[in-house]
């Protein structure tokens, strides 16, 4: 197996439990991966070749309120982003996330914490950048202790899954009943 290039490689983690504009959480995963996946190339000077998604996986809700419905997660990788970390870099990044958590109807005002929502995007790491921003901590704190990211990172980072265009994201999904 080729040894993976943990200094250039970024991680973002995608979340959805409930309905957006774009349909049911799945819809939404699959709404956001080709999107968030040219925001990825074009904010990290990244090959496409680069770039994988791992399978839609279903989870059930960790913490927050009761009776919430199960989640959809995924993880897109890539494993060389040609520009140097930097907070500043990072912090473009976050913008650019939640401008798409708005595009799929989130609003932090509106929710509880760890409560129902159409789209959390979680920045996982950038190679070894360590921040302590108000607004980014990274590596994100809570990685290590979620097994819906953790499963499909390992996925991803393994290359189990087979890289596909963002244009094809639904075989995953298929393939896992997200
Ligand atoms: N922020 C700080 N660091 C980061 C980062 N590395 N990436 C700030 C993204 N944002 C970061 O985030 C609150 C603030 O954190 C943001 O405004 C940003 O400036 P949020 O997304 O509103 O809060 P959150 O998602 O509720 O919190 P957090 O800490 O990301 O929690 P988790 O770990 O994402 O938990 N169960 C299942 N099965 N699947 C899930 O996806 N998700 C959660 C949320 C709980 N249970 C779940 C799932
Ligand atoms: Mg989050």
């Amino acid at each position: 197996m080729a040894l993976f290039p943990l200094e250039t490689a970024l991680a973002v983690g995608l979340g959805a439990n409930l309905s957006s504009c774009h349909g049911p959480p799945e819809s939404t995963l699959r709404w956001v991966v080709p999107r968030l996946s040219d925001l990825l190339l074009d904010w990290g000077d990244a090959e496409a070749g680069d770039l994988r998604c791992s399978s839609f996986l279903k989870t059930q809700p960790l913490g927050g309120p009761p009776g919430q419905d199960a989640y959809c997660n995924a993880v897109l990788l890539i494993s060389h982003v040609q520009r140097p970390p930097s907070e500043m870099a990072a912090l473009e990044l976050l913008e650019h996330m939640q401008h798409l958590e708005r595009s799929c109807g989130r609003d932090r005002q509106r929710e509880q914490r760890w409560g129902p929502r159409t789209l959390d995007l979680d920045l996982l790491f950038w190679g070894e950048l360590r921040l302590e921003h108000p607004r980014l901590m990274l590596p994100h704190p809570r990685l290590h202790l979620r097994g819906f990211v953790l499963e499909p990172l390992l996925e991803v980072m393994q290359g189990s899954a087979a890289p596909r265009s963002p244009d094809q994201p639904e075989t995953a999904a298929r393939d896992r009943g997200c």
